[in-house]
């Protein structure tokens, strides 16, 4: 990497740990509806992440035998469900609608334009949580006659109540809505500010959304037209080939709609904590528009073992997949150059000295470079998971969890904790409790995923399943350099009894902040200094967003339309194909 050499004069960089004078600007006090929508939104967020995390917990000790007196193994799927669904789409969707709202409040200085649209769309987002909910967690009683055991991928023809259905629909229409409320915003400031380009955070903001309404389109259709009606009894069958394909149309973007948020948050918010500056603005902007247009092109990578598929189209889909790798590696590149700027900034020196002088005792910070670390990690086994061929290796194994605990479990949910110590006491106007807490807690984090994502990843390449309550794997006979299966288990067990430590340490620093009284001067702000080359040097072209989503359009009908006009051709909407389950149909007494 180049040598940034420090520079003296270079006092824009503000410090964290400065104190605002009487008249502290902070941002409640400034876009009080919009903090206050923010709160809420985090508020859901967190009390799905404590659940979310329980639920974990359990797993962890129920699937390696450590401790199974939670629940029965049949229950397992529900409780599974249960953390799938409240982690990956009610506190991720919840968290990134905040975090989202108050980026573009603060970057386009302005309050929302009706405030009515972001608080609707924050309504249906709640009511389809609890709706969905209430579906999954009737499961765990036999008097209640709900139950959606489906996993959160809820693949046909695997059924839920139709309360479960509705409820992904309405969190995902909400969604939308809030994003109308976003946009709405940007149209506002660009009559005013024709030529200016797009504050960066607005920008990450827009293009994010764009991809997300390309993404979701899949799953609209597959939940609206097929399961609802499905679950309603309307329509008798479902094509589980077609459906999958509208899953996972949506269910590869979707990892970006969460990691994106962390890179705003990198590039953003971290640079400044460390007491430096962005390095390339523009490089951010290419990095964002790389991702609205190869995102949703590739979720074929999930269905390698699908049969129906032609080959062609996965490989097509692996292509597309290995480029996506390009945008991460730039992020790697631009968000560790502004730690080594930043690192000089304080008077670092040597190959890796100035990692020294970068603030570890701040949560925020520390938080979230465990968590850049963590994803490095996670796009290596991403790799592996992405190759067809060596896909078969660990296809549906505990590789798979292993993986994305790095990237959403980790990158996302660690970043997200992070941000939040940063920014809870500027959307409440409250100082941070326990920091001596938050201090700790994303090491502790850190710890607690390295075992149990270390051992998931090993133990599913000597082929240990996922989604298992009880998986008997002590008779197996495999060569092993070190260890062994029951070492794995204890790794895992320990690995999740850490980790919900830690998320209760974090629960714990959040509620005490939120319930501590007002008063006294904060000590973080929303200022973000200048990046060390800016908007200005970037091509104009970039902020059209309007020609990338109609790019990215294109290259969803390229990557879709011949697989899903031939699955239609082979007879997936034919009424006459015989109800799932098709083996199962005139055998059993069901
Ligand atoms: C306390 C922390 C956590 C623990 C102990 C934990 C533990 C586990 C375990 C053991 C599994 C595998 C279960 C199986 O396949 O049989 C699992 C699956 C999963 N976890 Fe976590 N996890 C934690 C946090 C998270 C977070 C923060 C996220 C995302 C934001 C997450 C997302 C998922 C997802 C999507 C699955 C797959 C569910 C499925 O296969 O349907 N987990 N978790
Ligand atoms: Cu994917």
């Amino acid at each position: 990497m180049a040598t940034i050499t420090p520079d003296e004069t270079d006092t824009a960089a503000e410090t964290d740990e400065q104190v605002l004078d009487e008249e502290r600007d902070a941002f409640v006090d400034k876009f009080p509806t919009e903090a206050r929508l923010t709160r809420w939104t985090f508020l859901v967020a967190f009390v799905a992440l404590g659940i979310g995390g329980l639920f974990g917990l359990i797993q962890a000790l129920h699937r390696t035998g450590a401790f199974r007196g939670f629940v029965s193994s049949a229950d397992y799927y529900t409780i599974l469900t249960g953390h799938g669904v409240l982690l990956v789409l009610v506190f991720t969707t919840f968290f990134i609608s905040g975090f989202f709202n108050w980026a573009i409040t603060r970057s386009l200085d302005r309050g929302s334009v009706d405030p009515r649209v972001e608080y609707g769309g924050f309504a249906m987002l709640l009511v389809g949580t609890v709706l969905a909910a209430v579906a999954i967690l009737g499961g765990l009683f036999d008097s209640v006659p709900l139950s959606a055991d489906v996993l959160f991928t809820f693949y046909p023809p695997l059924q839920a109540h139709p309360a479960f259905y509705i409820g992904a629909a309405l969190i995902v229409v909400g969604s939308w809505v809030v994003g109308l409320g976003w946009f709405r915003r940007f149209w506002a400031w660009r009559k005013n500010n024709a030529d200016e380009r797009i504050p960066l955070q607005a920008f990450m903001v827009l293009t994010t959304m764009v991809m997300w309404y390309v993404a979701t389109i899949g799953v609209a259709i597959e939940v609206v037209v097929f399961l609802i009606p499905w679950s309603l009894g309307l329509i008798q069958t479902v094509d589980p080939i077609l459906a999958r394909t509208l899953f996972w149309f949506f269910g590869h973007p979707v990892v970006y709609f969460w990691l994106l948020p962390a890179y705003l948050a990198w590039y953003t918010i971290m640079p400044k904590l460390a007491g430096g500056r962005l390095f390339s603005d523009p490089l951010a902007r290419i990095v964002f528009v790389l991702f609205v247009l190869l995102s949703t092109p590739v979720g074929f990578h999930h269905q390698y073992v699908d049969p129906g598929i032609p080959e062609g189209f996965k490989f097509v889909a692996m292509t597309n997949t290995m480029f996506l790798l390009l945008p991460s590696l730039l992020t790697a590149f631009t968000v560790v150059a502004s730690l080594e700027h930043a690192g000089r900034q304080q008077g670092g020196s040597g190959r890796l000295g100035w990692l020294k002088t970068l603030p570890w005792g701040k949560p925020a910070f520390s938080g979230m470079a465990l968590a850049g670390l963590m994803f490095a990690a996670g796009g290596f086994s991403g790799m592996i998971n992405a190759g067809m061929n060596i896909n078969y290796l660990v296809h549906n194994t505990l590789w798979v969890p292993g993986h994305f605990h790095l990237t959403v479990g980790t990158a996302f949910a660690l970043t997200a904790m992070a941000a939040s110590y940063w920014l809870v006491p500027q959307i409440t106007g409250k100082r941070l409790q326990l920091r001596g807490v938050a201090a700790i807690q994303p090491y502790m984090w850190f710890l607690g995923m390295t075992l149990m994502s270390n051992a998931m990843h090993r133990a599913g390449l000597i082929g240990v399943p996922r989604r298992t309550a009880e998986p008997q794997y002590e008779a197996f006979n495999y060569a092993q350099t070190v260890g062994g299966y029951g070492e794995m288990r204890i790794q895992i067990a320990l690995g999740g009894t850490l980790l919900f430590v830690a998320l209760v340490m974090f629960l714990a620093v959040m509620f005490a902040t939120i319930l501590a009284g007002k008063g006294g001067n904060l000590r973080v702000n929303s200022e973000f200094p200048e990046p060390l080359s800016g908007a200005d040097d970037a091509p104009k072209v970039l902020d059209n967003l309007r020609l990338w989503a109609v790019f990215a359009l294109l290259l969803v009908a390229l990557a879709y339309g011949f697989p899903i006009y031939s699955m239609i051709q082979s007879g997936a909407l034919d009424p006459s194909i015989p109800a799932v389950p098709v083996s199962l149909a005139g055998w059993l007494p069901i």
